[in-house]
């Protein structure tokens, strides 16, 4: 089989530039490890940036996210028993969109299964090879048959564990990372979101946070050892846990049910420099990953897949590769502020090992400060709607 692009994994990286494509006349096809049941299920972000939403109006797949999303126009922060709410909308003039990666998976496919793109799942022993040259080809197996595609170029768009980054020689790529020393025990239940807005929950017993879906599926986590297992955490221990940290004001009116998901994720920062390796593009999480707290994730994902879009539909329509040679420098400036900001979110808002009364004190003075600083809530606001395309 021969296409133009050939593109590595079917999260939401992978499937929105599959789409984007498509609809710019550009042949795809996407090779996914997985099968879609398992990919749609993958309980994982919720908050979309402003560019992520117009990214996703332009791709056609914006009608159900912009009838069921909910428009938050700001958030709150606590810490000693006190929340407060920085205005997203006053200090930046933006805001974000809630609406899960589950559903923004969901009509990602529906649309390329519309479209009759080429997706294939449950691949096999997937393998890149010339990716330096001008025939670069891909090879996979499904139900034992050996396949080969041939493409001008391949989108790296399998994640942190995916292959293509490894493509690039070592000597080649300069890798940066931070392991922090806990985790997040993440729980949806269907009850009622405790706040119409986001709290994010500084504590001394550790960091605590109430999102949601929509109106009837609230989305809860508390930090945790990493030697924790999520099967050691009782539905009774998590809600207590989760009361204990959040302000009383907001904890009183938390509504507690069985979970219907409960889960650990660890939290790591890491970027790879470069994103490019001859024509092999890195996006999303193959290239980068954040902590959760800032909820970049997902976010960087398709701020990458708009600029590897663009390059792409340029050299096509116009012969033009400046954008692609562009494309690392580019998508990476992004990605460093990004970086940095959920850094210093997680740096902000939870509980170090061995961290003193006096560091827990510089966090709450700093968190006091932002309450008082509109100077302070602009530069939140403004990291946190996300920087511009
Ligand atoms: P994904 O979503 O990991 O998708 C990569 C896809 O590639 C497939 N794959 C392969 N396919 C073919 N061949 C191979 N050799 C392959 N190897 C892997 C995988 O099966 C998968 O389908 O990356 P993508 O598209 O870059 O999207 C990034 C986002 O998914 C990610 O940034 C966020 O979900 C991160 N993240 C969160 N972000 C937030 O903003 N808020 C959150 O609350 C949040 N929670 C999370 C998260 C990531 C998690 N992971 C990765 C462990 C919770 C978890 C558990
Ligand atoms: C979520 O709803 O899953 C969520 C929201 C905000 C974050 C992280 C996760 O910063």
């Amino acid at each position: 089989m021969r296409t133009q692009v050939a593109i590595i994994g079917g999260g939401p990286a992978g499937l929105l530039l599959a789409q984007l494509l498509n609809r710019a006349n550009i042949a795809t096809a996407l090779i996914e490890r997985q099968s879609r049941h398992y990919v749609q299920k993958r309980i994982r972000a919720g908050v979309l940036e402003w560019g992520t939403v117009e990214t996703l109006r332009k791709a056609g797949v914006g009608k159900r996210m912009d009838a069921e999303g909910l428009i938050h126009e700001g958030c709150y922060l606590a810490a000693q028993n006190r929340r407060f709410r920085v205005d997203f909308k006053k200090s930046s003039g933006n805001r974000v969109m809630i609406y899960g990666q589950t559903e923004v998976t969901k009509d990602l496919y529906e649309a390329l299964e519309q479209a009759s793109a080429e997706v294939i799942d449950e691949a096999s022993a997937v393998e890149l090879h010339d990716v330096v040259t001008e025939k670069p080809f891909v090879t996979y197996q499904k139900f034992g048959v050996e396949h080969r595609i041939d493409c001008d170029f391949i989108a790296g768009c399998d994640g942190f564990h995916g292959i293509s980054r490894l493509m690039i020689p070592l000597e080649q790529r300069k890798e940066f990372e931070r392991v922090y020393p806990f985790g997040w025990l993440g729980v949806l239940s269907e009850t009622p979101p405790v706040s119409h807005e986001l709290v994010y929950a500084n504590h001394a017993r550790g960091f605590a946070l109430a999102s949601m879906r929509n109106p009837n599926l609230s989305r809860y986590y508390i930090q945790v050892s990493l030697e924790d297992k999520a099967e050691d955490w009782s539905d009774d221990a998590f809600w207590d846990e989760l009361r204990c940290r959040l302000p009383t004001e907001v904890s009183e009116a938390l509504i507690t049910g069985p979970p219907i998901e409960k889960s650990i994720a660890p939290l790591r920062s890491f970027v790879c420099e470069t994103m490019r390796w001859g024509n092999l593009f890195l996006c999303g999480d193959a290239a980068h990953i954040v902590p959760p707290t800032g909820a970049k994730g997902l976010n960087l994902a398709v701020s990458d897949v708009h600029y590897l879009f663009e390059a792409l539909k340029l050299r096509y329509a116009a012969h033009d590769d400046h954008l692609l040679d562009q494309y690392s420098a580019t998508a990476l400036a992004r990605v460093w502020k990004a970086i940095r900001f959920s850094w210093w979110m997680t740096t902000l808002l939870h509980r170090f090992p061995q961290q003193t009364d006096f560091e827990q004190r510089i966090q709450e003075s700093e968190i006091d400060y932002i309450a008082t600083s509109q100077a302070a809530q602009c530069v939140m606001a403004e990291n946190y709607v996300g920087s511009p395309y």
